[in-house]
Protein backbone atom coordinates (compact mmCIF):
# COMPACT_ATOMS: atom_id res chain seq x y z
CA UNK A 1 0.00 0.00 0.00
CA UNK A 2 1.45 3.53 -0.68
CA UNK A 3 0.25 6.46 1.44
CA UNK A 4 1.34 10.67 0.47
CA UNK A 5 1.44 12.32 3.37
CA UNK A 6 1.53 16.16 1.86
CA UNK A 7 3.14 18.56 3.85
CA UNK A 8 1.04 21.75 2.58
CA UNK A 9 3.78 24.39 3.35
CA UNK A 10 7.12 24.07 1.43
CA UNK A 11 9.62 23.65 3.90
CA UNK A 12 11.74 20.52 3.67
CA UNK A 13 12.54 19.95 7.28
CA UNK A 14 9.05 19.80 8.47
CA UNK A 15 8.50 17.47 5.41
CA UNK A 16 11.42 15.44 6.94
CA UNK A 17 10.33 15.64 10.40
CA UNK A 18 6.16 14.57 9.28
CA UNK A 19 7.35 11.54 7.41
CA UNK A 20 8.96 10.34 9.93
CA UNK A 21 5.99 10.14 12.02
CA UNK A 22 3.98 9.16 9.15
CA UNK A 23 6.25 6.09 8.63
CA UNK A 24 6.44 5.26 12.47
CA UNK A 25 2.61 5.50 12.52
CA UNK A 26 2.19 3.26 9.15
CA UNK A 27 4.41 0.26 10.18
CA UNK A 28 5.12 -2.59 7.80
CA UNK A 29 3.90 -3.11 4.26
CA UNK A 30 2.90 0.55 3.76
CA UNK A 31 5.30 2.73 1.80
CA UNK A 32 4.53 6.22 2.98
CA UNK A 33 5.75 9.16 0.36
CA UNK A 34 6.31 12.31 2.34
CA UNK A 35 6.03 15.39 0.07
CA UNK A 36 5.24 19.16 0.21
CA UNK A 37 4.72 21.34 -2.85
CA UNK A 38 7.04 23.14 -5.16
CA UNK A 39 5.27 26.55 -4.68
CA UNK A 40 3.55 28.04 -2.18
CA UNK A 41 4.10 29.53 1.30
CA UNK A 42 6.89 28.44 4.28
CA UNK A 43 4.40 27.88 6.58
CA UNK A 44 0.93 28.60 6.93
CA UNK A 45 -0.46 30.96 9.84
CA UNK A 46 -3.16 32.77 7.92
CA UNK A 47 -6.03 32.78 5.55
CA UNK A 48 -3.97 34.16 3.36
CA UNK A 49 -0.89 31.73 3.33
CA UNK A 50 -3.91 28.82 3.46
CA UNK A 51 -4.96 29.70 -0.02
CA UNK A 52 -1.88 29.76 -1.38
CA UNK A 53 -0.91 26.59 -0.64
CA UNK A 54 -3.67 25.18 -2.32
CA UNK A 55 -2.42 24.70 -5.85
CA UNK A 56 0.69 22.99 -4.35
CA UNK A 57 -0.90 20.82 -2.88
CA UNK A 58 -3.15 19.74 -5.79
CA UNK A 59 0.09 19.60 -7.67
CA UNK A 60 0.80 16.95 -5.14
CA UNK A 61 -2.16 14.97 -5.84
CA UNK A 62 -1.57 15.17 -9.40
CA UNK A 63 1.81 13.36 -8.87
CA UNK A 64 0.52 10.94 -6.36
CA UNK A 65 -2.19 9.51 -8.31
CA UNK A 66 0.65 9.28 -11.12
CA UNK A 67 2.21 6.94 -8.68
CA UNK A 68 -0.61 5.17 -7.59
CA UNK A 69 -1.02 6.27 -4.16
CA UNK A 70 -3.64 4.68 -2.18
CA UNK A 71 -4.42 7.17 0.50
CA UNK A 72 -3.75 10.90 1.42
CA UNK A 73 -2.94 13.03 4.49
CA UNK A 74 -3.17 16.53 4.12
CA UNK A 75 -0.61 17.20 7.50
CA UNK A 76 -0.97 20.86 8.04
CA UNK A 77 -4.00 21.76 10.87
CA UNK A 78 -5.74 24.08 8.69
CA UNK A 79 -6.17 21.25 6.42
CA UNK A 80 -5.87 23.45 3.40
CA UNK A 81 -8.04 22.20 0.22
CA UNK A 82 -9.58 19.50 2.01
CA UNK A 83 -12.25 19.46 -0.07
CA UNK A 84 -11.01 20.52 -3.50
CA UNK A 85 -8.20 17.76 -2.67
CA UNK A 86 -10.83 14.96 -1.90
CA UNK A 87 -13.07 15.95 -5.48
CA UNK A 88 -9.65 15.77 -7.63
CA UNK A 89 -7.60 12.78 -6.15
CA UNK A 90 -8.10 9.62 -7.16
CA UNK A 91 -7.93 8.01 -3.62
CA UNK A 92 -9.37 8.81 -0.39
CA UNK A 93 -7.89 12.31 1.57
CA UNK A 94 -7.98 13.30 5.52
CA UNK A 95 -6.77 16.19 7.34
CA UNK A 96 -5.05 16.37 9.89
CA UNK A 97 -7.68 18.18 12.39
CA UNK A 98 -10.18 15.80 10.85
CA UNK A 99 -8.09 13.06 11.88
CA UNK A 100 -6.80 14.05 15.34
CA UNK A 101 -10.43 14.90 16.16
CA UNK A 102 -12.27 12.30 15.54
CA UNK A 103 -9.90 10.52 17.30
CA UNK A 104 -9.74 12.40 20.45
CA UNK A 105 -13.27 11.72 20.81
CA UNK A 106 -12.48 7.78 20.43
CA UNK A 107 -10.72 8.20 23.61
CA UNK A 108 -12.45 10.80 25.55
CA UNK A 109 -15.75 13.20 25.87
CA UNK A 110 -13.63 16.30 25.57
CA UNK A 111 -10.82 17.59 24.00
CA UNK A 112 -8.70 21.04 24.03
CA UNK A 113 -6.33 21.59 20.86
CA UNK A 114 -2.78 23.04 21.79
CA UNK A 115 -1.57 25.43 18.49
CA UNK A 116 0.91 28.30 17.52
CA UNK A 117 -0.56 31.88 16.77
CA UNK A 118 -3.32 33.06 18.36
CA UNK A 119 -4.38 34.51 14.39
CA UNK A 120 -4.60 30.52 13.52
CA UNK A 121 -7.73 29.37 16.15
CA UNK A 122 -10.36 31.30 14.47
CA UNK A 123 -9.59 28.47 11.57
CA UNK A 124 -9.73 25.55 14.50
CA UNK A 125 -12.74 27.02 15.68
CA UNK A 126 -14.24 26.73 11.96
CA UNK A 127 -12.70 23.68 11.31
CA UNK A 128 -14.86 22.08 15.13
CA UNK A 129 -17.74 23.11 13.90
CA UNK A 130 -17.23 21.77 10.63
CA UNK A 131 -16.54 18.28 11.95
CA UNK A 132 -19.46 18.56 14.74
CA UNK A 133 -17.63 18.54 17.69
CA UNK A 134 -18.66 22.02 19.10
CA UNK A 135 -20.16 19.86 22.36
CA UNK A 136 -16.69 17.87 22.47
CA UNK A 137 -14.08 20.73 22.23
CA UNK A 138 -13.35 22.44 25.35
CA UNK A 139 -10.78 24.90 24.41
CA UNK A 140 -8.12 25.92 21.59
CA UNK A 141 -5.39 27.69 23.03
CA UNK A 142 -2.52 29.22 21.30
CA UNK A 143 0.92 29.22 22.55
CA UNK A 144 2.09 32.34 20.35
CA UNK A 145 5.04 29.73 19.01
CA UNK A 146 5.59 30.03 15.23
CA UNK A 147 5.20 27.05 12.76
CA UNK A 148 9.09 27.55 12.33
CA UNK A 149 9.93 27.27 15.66
CA UNK A 150 8.80 24.30 16.65
CA UNK A 151 12.36 22.64 16.98
CA UNK A 152 13.16 25.50 19.56
CA UNK A 153 13.70 23.83 23.23
CA UNK A 154 11.06 26.25 25.13
CA UNK A 155 8.11 24.50 23.22
CA UNK A 156 7.88 21.20 24.88
CA UNK A 157 7.51 23.35 28.67
CA UNK A 158 4.79 26.09 26.89
CA UNK A 159 2.77 22.85 25.16
CA UNK A 160 2.89 21.48 28.76
CA UNK A 161 1.60 24.40 30.31
CA UNK A 162 -1.15 24.63 27.77
CA UNK A 163 -2.11 21.41 28.01
CA UNK A 164 -2.04 20.87 32.12
CA UNK A 165 -4.45 24.14 31.95
CA UNK A 166 -6.62 22.41 29.23
CA UNK A 167 -7.28 19.59 31.73
CA UNK A 168 -7.09 21.03 34.87
CA UNK A 169 -9.48 24.33 34.14
CA UNK A 170 -11.72 23.63 30.78
CA UNK A 171 -11.89 19.92 31.76
CA UNK A 172 -10.33 18.19 28.27
CA UNK A 173 -9.83 14.56 28.52
CA UNK A 174 -7.63 14.50 25.80
CA UNK A 175 -5.31 16.92 24.32
CA UNK A 176 -4.90 17.42 20.26
CA UNK A 177 -1.60 18.55 18.97
CA UNK A 178 -2.69 21.79 16.30
CA UNK A 179 0.36 21.48 14.15
CA UNK A 180 1.64 18.97 12.05
CA UNK A 181 5.34 19.40 13.64
CA UNK A 182 4.17 18.48 16.65
CA UNK A 183 4.24 14.76 16.57
CA UNK A 184 7.44 14.31 18.59
CA UNK A 185 6.34 16.04 22.00
CA UNK A 186 3.18 13.83 21.93
CA UNK A 187 4.42 11.06 24.62
CA UNK A 188 6.35 13.94 26.84
CA UNK A 189 3.59 16.00 26.86
CA UNK A 190 1.53 12.78 27.59
CA UNK A 191 3.46 11.34 30.53
CA UNK A 192 3.63 14.89 31.68
CA UNK A 193 -0.27 16.11 32.23
CA UNK A 194 -1.28 12.57 32.10
CA UNK A 195 -3.93 11.98 29.72
CA UNK A 196 -3.97 10.97 25.96
CA UNK A 197 -2.32 13.37 23.23
CA UNK A 198 -3.15 12.90 19.95
CA UNK A 199 -1.24 13.90 17.20
CA UNK A 200 -2.99 14.10 13.84
CA UNK A 201 -0.23 13.05 11.38
CA UNK A 202 0.08 9.93 13.37
CA UNK A 203 -4.14 9.35 13.18
CA UNK A 204 -4.76 10.72 9.50
CA UNK A 205 -1.95 7.70 8.62
CA UNK A 206 -3.97 5.33 11.15
CA UNK A 207 -7.37 6.33 9.47
CA UNK A 208 -6.58 6.45 5.71
CA UNK A 209 -4.18 3.34 5.91
CA UNK A 210 -7.74 1.46 7.06
CA UNK A 211 -10.12 3.08 4.43
CA UNK A 212 -7.85 2.02 1.75
CA UNK A 213 -7.18 -1.85 3.19
CA UNK A 214 -11.03 -1.76 3.58
CA UNK A 215 -11.64 -0.42 -0.40
CA UNK A 216 -13.31 2.35 0.87
CA UNK A 217 -12.77 5.62 -0.93
CA UNK A 218 -14.56 9.03 -1.91
CA UNK A 219 -18.06 9.44 -3.02
CA UNK A 220 -18.67 9.84 -6.16
CA UNK A 221 -22.17 10.91 -6.01
CA UNK A 222 -22.49 14.57 -6.07
CA UNK A 223 -20.39 17.19 -3.86
CA UNK A 224 -17.37 15.27 -4.41
CA UNK A 225 -17.70 14.02 -8.02
CA UNK A 226 -14.62 14.67 -10.05
CA UNK A 227 -14.53 18.63 -10.70
CA UNK A 228 -16.06 19.71 -14.20
CA UNK A 229 -13.74 20.53 -17.14
CA UNK A 230 -13.22 23.80 -17.78
CA UNK A 231 -10.81 26.49 -19.38
CA UNK A 232 -8.41 28.18 -16.59
CA UNK A 233 -6.32 30.95 -17.35
CA UNK A 234 -3.18 32.70 -16.65
CA UNK A 235 -0.61 31.41 -13.77
CA UNK A 236 -2.90 28.51 -13.37
CA UNK A 237 -3.65 27.61 -16.90
CA UNK A 238 -1.61 24.08 -16.00
CA UNK A 239 -4.56 23.16 -13.79
CA UNK A 240 -7.29 22.79 -15.98
CA UNK A 241 -8.68 19.25 -16.05
CA UNK A 242 -8.31 17.10 -19.10
C1 LIG B 1 0.19 24.63 10.63
C2 LIG B 1 0.62 23.33 10.24
O1 LIG B 1 0.24 22.27 10.74
N1 LIG B 1 1.51 23.52 9.23
C3 LIG B 1 1.62 24.84 8.99
O2 LIG B 1 2.36 25.34 8.13
N2 LIG B 1 0.78 25.51 9.85
N3 LIG B 1 -0.73 24.77 11.64
C4 LIG B 1 -0.88 25.86 12.46
N4 LIG B 1 -1.84 25.77 13.42
O3 LIG B 1 -0.19 26.87 12.34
Amino acid sequence: MHITVINPNTSAAMTSRIGAAARAAAGPGVEVAAVHPTMGPASIESHYEEALAVPGVLEQIALGDARGTDGYVLACFGDPGLDAAREFASAPVLGIAEAAMHAATMVGRSFSVVTTLTRTVGRAEDLVQRYGFERACRSILASDIPVLDLEDDRVQEELTALSRHAVHHDGADVIVLGCAGMASLQAAIADAVGVPVVDGVVAAVGFVTALARAGVTTSRRSEYARPPRKEMSGLLAGFALA
